[in-house]
């Protein structure tokens, strides 16, 4: 039998979307993580499983060998600063953009700006660049309320359609990077699984590479 591999997904648009790259390298979860609750779910190949896990607690499982391989969005990578971590491929899905919003254009702000997000790490280096002090406010979700309630000047959240900015009255004002989910790879699982890993990074690729093409 060849090596084990464990890939560390999350539920939700992560998931669905990698599904059609995983089927294109051969390998099909044996069950659905939206209606079961097992959190290792085995594959038709004997020696793939998945773990499924939360989107920002991705780079940790492979940070620390829990997982070969990991989908995490670039968001959740720049907030965890990538330790440990190799970042060989650009999936292509779940995109979004990492922006500043608020209701009020913000750059005539005379006292500190407070900025609410989950985002904190990336939040400070993006204010930090533009030479603006700034108090940044740890949220872990619902980022929209907090302008609208008087907690917050500011948020930094991902933005797709703009459609939950929008119904909260908020807009989007500066990008601060264009996000998609990345394949990550232990680097020790890289050293060690070399062929293996190196088998499926060239499997997913090419799945990519054929669906860039699709939607060209
Ligand atoms: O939901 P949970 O708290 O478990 O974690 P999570 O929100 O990090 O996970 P999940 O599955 O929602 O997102 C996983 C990854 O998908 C993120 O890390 C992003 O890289 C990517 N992604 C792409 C998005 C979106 N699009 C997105 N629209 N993640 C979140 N959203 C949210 C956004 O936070 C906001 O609340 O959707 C809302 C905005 O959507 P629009 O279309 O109204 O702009
Ligand atoms: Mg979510």
């Amino acid at each position: 039998m060849s090596e084990q591999l464990t890939l560390a997904l999350s539920k939700g648009r992560i998931f669905t979307e990698t599904l059609p790259l995983l089927a294109h390298a051969g390998i099909e979860p044996l069950d659905d993580p939206d209606s079961s609750r097992k959190l290792i779910l085995d594959t038709n190949n004997a020696d793939v499983k998945l773990v499924i896990i939360r989107a920002s607690d991705v780079p940790t499982y492979v940070q620390y060998g829990a997982a070969d391989l990991g989908v995490a969005g670039k968001d959740v990578l720049m907030e965890h600063g990538g330790e440990g971590l190799y970042e060989p491929l650009d999936l292509c899905i779940a995109r979004c953009r990492l922006m500043v919003a608020g209701r009020e254009p913000w750059s005539e702000q005379a006292q500190r700006l407070r900025i609410a997000t989950k985002y904190v790490n990336s939040t400070r280096r993006y204010f930090a660049e533009q030479g603006q002090q700034v108090e940044i406010i740890k949220l872990y979700g619902s980022m929209e309320l907090a302008p609208l309630v008087g907690l917050a000047d500011l948020i930094v959240d991902v933005v797709d359609t703009g459609n939950t900015l929008k119904a909260n009255g908020l807009r989007p004002l500066e990008k601060i990077a264009d996000i998609s989910s990345r394949l990550v790879v232990n680097k020790a699982s890289m050293k060690r699984k070399h062929a293996r890993v190196q088998r499926f990074i060239d499997q997913l690729a090419e799945a990519v590479r054929q669906q860039q093409e699709q939607v060209a």
